[in-house]
């Protein structure tokens, strides 16, 4: 097996503020990677490509594109292992700890193992919390999952801690793609007091006012794909 170097992950750890903006291969359109990548907001930090319902196919198609037209590290965040693919830079290795189905909590990992070995991804272990967004979303239905309820906030800084403990490098707090709204400030700031990991958020995330209370709540990493998105569909 080759040795991953750790690049992504010490700059996740020791950069604030950072900027990932989502491109979901299912609704990737491959004449419109210029047009997109140019549209790319300046602070663009890495690009994140992944989707509950993309294939291999797709996904490899539209990372190889951007790869023509940028140089930002792209990062796969994969709804199904059959997305790993090596074209990528690195991938969110991500156990789905707010449910408890055992699937998204390893059999997908186990599964994309035979892919990894032989790749050189950097690989970045993560804990993946679902918090309601308002509406049911899609990794709620493709993971037959339950989000767990804002107002749950000891729940979710036992879980983040328990990731923390179990030896995950980074902390996923996800509303769900199109959430109605994004994940409080109040709990992002309580997992950011209670834990040491880095904290991404996604889902909802519609407004620059919204982001930066996320990065004031201590959020490292913001995640924006639909409001990106809808330039483009
Ligand atoms: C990434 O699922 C989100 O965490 C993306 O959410 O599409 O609502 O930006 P949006």
């Amino acid at each position: 097996m080759k040795t991953h170097t750790q690049q992504l992950l010490k700059q996740l750890q020791l950069v604030g503020e950072q900027l990932a903006i989502l491109i979901d291969p299912d609704k990737f359109k491959l004449h419109q990677t210029e047009a997109m990548v140019k549209a790319l907001p300046s602070k663009t930090d890495y690009l994140f490509v992944g989707g509950s319902t993309a294939t291999g196919q797709q996904t490899e198609a539209c990372i190889k594109s951007l790869k023509q037209q940028t140089d930002l590290p792209i990062i796969l965040f994969p709804g199904h292992y059959q997305q790993v693919c090596q074209a990528a830079d690195a991938i969110l290795f991500l156990s789905l700890l707010s449910g408890n189905n055992p699937d998204y909590l390893v059999h997908h990992q186990v599964a994309s193992v035979p892919h990894l070995r032989a790749s050189k991804l950097e690989i970045l272990p993560t804990a993946y919390l679902l918090i309601d967004g308002g509406r049911p979303s899609s990794v709620e239905r493709v993971s037959q999952t339950s989000a767990i309820a804002q107002t749950e906030v000891e729940l979710i800084v036992n879980t983040a801690l328990a990731a923390e403990f179990m030896g995950k490098q980074l902390i996923y707090l996800e509303a769900g793609s199109g959430a109605l709204y994004p994940v409080s400030t109040e709990v992002i700031s309580a997992v950011h007091k209670a834990c040491r990991l880095p904290i991404i958020v996604g889902g909802g995330l519609k407004t620059q006012h919204q982001i930066e209370q996320a990065y004031q709540a201590g959020a490292s990493l913001v995640v924006v794909g639909t409001a990106f998105e809808q330039q483009f569909i």
